[in-house]
């Protein structure tokens, strides 16, 4: 708490045997598209153990992101809210003052390929896995970022909370592509976050619920009564130099060097902007007006045909819109 972590716990470094399974099986559905992250490799991802010799425990930390924000005006993207700014380099580095706090051979990983880190903080008692798939931690809800440090250090095991969602069935309900397929099973072919990180041109139902959304999607978090805590407590701090919206003309003609290095933050394909430009001319179909129209044309017409095929789509929807208002 010292170093401005929400909440830590630790657990024994040892093999996330259920977790490996889960994987291997929803890897056989399908369920995880196109993705490798810490799914390509459970016998690494699911093996803190094997992270390093002598490796004895694992403490799982989290950071709360909720902020207020406002919702996008015309020409206006949204970027889900643990993106407003970069959390998760700032819990590697509070989690590198821990490991030199308690001395010994430490690593730290946080949104690393190399571990899951969910699974570290339920085992520790951080939090309890809710059926939307997030992790939910007492007083802070999901609105956390989590990371994981991985030491040869004996240090007293947390405990599993025994908590769950009971009755509800919110967040299920609430998504708008219906990607929650079982209680605690996503399918990320449904998955709008996904989509906005994918490398392949966006399909026509994630496009159309996409709305102003250029990056990640909140939903099955906003409706979650556990945040409502959380979002109260934390409802009247200041943005800072958290950015919520981003301008789509910027994202569609900023330079492209400066744009990938501006957005080190967020992950896209082999760091290619063409990948954020995409979502923001599908975002534009929503918050555009006509003084959007001639930068639509103008990809419409481009040689790069991801970016020409949506810019089209975008266009068509506009126009649509434009003429019914
Ligand atoms: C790949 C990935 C994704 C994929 C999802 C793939 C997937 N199904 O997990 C995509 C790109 C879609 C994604 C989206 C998001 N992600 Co993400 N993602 C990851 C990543 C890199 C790996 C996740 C992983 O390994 N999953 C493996 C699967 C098997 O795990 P699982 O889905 O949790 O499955 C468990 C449950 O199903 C549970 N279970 C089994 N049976 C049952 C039954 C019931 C009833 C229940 C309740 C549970 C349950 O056991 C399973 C195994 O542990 C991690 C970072 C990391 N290195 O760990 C971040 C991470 C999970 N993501 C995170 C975030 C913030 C998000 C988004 C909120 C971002 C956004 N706003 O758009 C969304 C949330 C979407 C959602 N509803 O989950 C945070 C989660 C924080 C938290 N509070 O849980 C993480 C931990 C990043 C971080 N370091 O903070 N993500
Ligand atoms: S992130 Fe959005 S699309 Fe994905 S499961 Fe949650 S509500 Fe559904
Ligand atoms: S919305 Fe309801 S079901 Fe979904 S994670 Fe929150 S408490 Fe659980």
């Amino acid at each position: 708490m010292e170093l401005g972590l929400d909440a830590a716990s630790a657990a024994p470094a040892e093999p996330y045997e259920s977790t490996e399974r889960v994987i291997a099986e929803r890897r056989a559905q399908g369920l995880f598209a196109d993705m490798s992250f810490t799914l390509a490799h459970p016998e690494v991802s699911c093996h803190p153990e094997r992270l390093f010799a002598g490796a004895r425990s694992v403490v799982s930390a989290a950071l709360s992101y909720y902020l207020p924000g406002p919702e996008p005006g015309a020409g206006e993207g949204r970027l889900a809210r643990h993106a407003w700014r970069d959390h998760y380099a700032e819990l590697r580095l509070k989690l590198a003052a821990f490991g030199e706090r308690i001395g010994g051979t430490y690593r730290v990983l946080v949104d690393a390929n190399e571990h899951v880190d969910r699974e570290a903080a339920v085992r520790a008692g951080v939090g309890f896995f809710g059926k939307n798939g997030l992790v939910i931690a007492p007083r802070l809800g999901s609105w956390i970022v989590l990371g994981t440090l991985v030491s040869d250090v004996a240090i007293e095991p947390g405990e599993p909370l025994g908590r769950d969602c009971g009755a509800c069935r919110l967040c299920i309900e609430a998504c708008p592509t219906g990607a929650i397929v079982q209680e605690g099973v996503l399918d990320a072919r449904r998955c709008l976050s996904y989509w906005t990180q994918a490398r392949t041109a966006l399909p026509e139902p994630a496009r159309q619920r996409m709305g102003a959304s250029v990056y990640g999607c909140d939903i099955c978090q906003q409706v979650c009564p556990w945040n409502r805590g959380a979002e109260k407590r934390r409802g009247k701090l200041a943005l800072g130099a958290a950015e919520p919206l981003v301008s789509l003309e910027d994202w569609l003609t900023a330079d492209d060097r400066e744009l990938v290095a501006r957005y080190q933050r967020l992950y896209f394909p082999r760091r290619d902007p063409r990948y954020l430009r995409r979502n923001a001319l599908v975002a534009l179909a929503s918050t555009g007006t006509s003084e959007h129209e001639p930068l639509l044309v103008r990809y419409a017409g481009g040689t790069d045909e991801l970016l020409a095929e949506h810019a089209r789509w975008a266009l068509n929807r506009l126009r649509e819109s434009t003429a019914r208002r």
